[in-house]
């Protein structure tokens, strides 16, 4: 068994990002499912809570040591796994492929995630038709401008020829506008991105609905 625990939930894009980053460095984990939905959602039961209060996955727990938010975690599995590492250790490569990382994971993904969509809905009686078009409206800002950034600075991978923290973030986000209806082929650099990333193991297999936890 491995000393490294993954709290996520198969269709977490957030989740989805840190399981791309154990594939890439090759590092074996236990995931351990929170089921969002089921039962009130788990992420606000209070065991999940004594691990993260803000009651969202991933966290990842190694040995004595707990942590919360994808993009510190795949930041703790450089440092503590420095043999390929998905933010280069310097220069501009470094950079431009966290602010990339940050278009998604700060700009784009949270004001569609769970918690707000269900807020929508549960509170402000937001109908499903309007709902979607808020959900569609803000990855499509978000990937206008990705997509403008791409066309410069990808060739095999978002940043040149080196796998990133970019590339872990892009496919998951893509995953969720193609979950809720983005036609994606308005994006050509993101798609083409998609599909190739989406060819190397790492990503293959990080898929959601390969996870153990997937209900199909
Ligand atoms: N910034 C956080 C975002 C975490 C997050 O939003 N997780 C979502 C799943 S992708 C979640 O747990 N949602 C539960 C909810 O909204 O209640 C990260 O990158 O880890």
């Amino acid at each position: 068994m491995s000393d490294l625990v993954l709290y996520g939930y198969w269709r977490s894009s957030a989740a989805y990002r840190v399981r791309i980053a154990l594939n890439l460095k090759g590092l074996k984990y236990e995931s351990r499912s929170i089921h969002l939905v089921k039962n009130g959602g788990e992420q606000h039961h209070q065991h999940f809570q004594e691990l993260n209060p803000n009651q969202l996955v991933p966290v990842l727990v190694h040995g004595d040591f707990t942590v919360n938010q994808s993009l510190v975690i795949i930041d703790y599995l450089d440092e503590t796994y420095p043999e390929r590492l998905l933010t280069p250790s310097k220069g501009a490569k470094r950079f431009l492929s966290r602010a990339m990382a940050q278009d998604i994971v700060v700009d784009i993904h949270p004001v569609n995630n769970l918690r707000v969509l269900q807020y929508l809905s549960d509170k402000l009686a937001i109908k499903d038709t309007e709902k979607s078009a808020w959900y569609k409206h803000w990855i499509e800002v978000g990937f206008e401008a990705l997509e403008k950034r791409l066309v410069v600075s990808s060739r095999e991978f978002c940043i040149g020829n080196e796998v990133s923290i970019a590339d872990v973030c892009l496919v998951p986000q893509v995953y969720n506008a193609l979950r809720f209806g983005v036609d994606i082929s308005q994006f050509p650099s993101i798609e083409r991105l998609y599909n190739s990333l989406n060819q190397l193991p790492a990503f293959a297999e990080a898929a959601p609905e390969l996870q153990h936890d997937a209900e199909l």
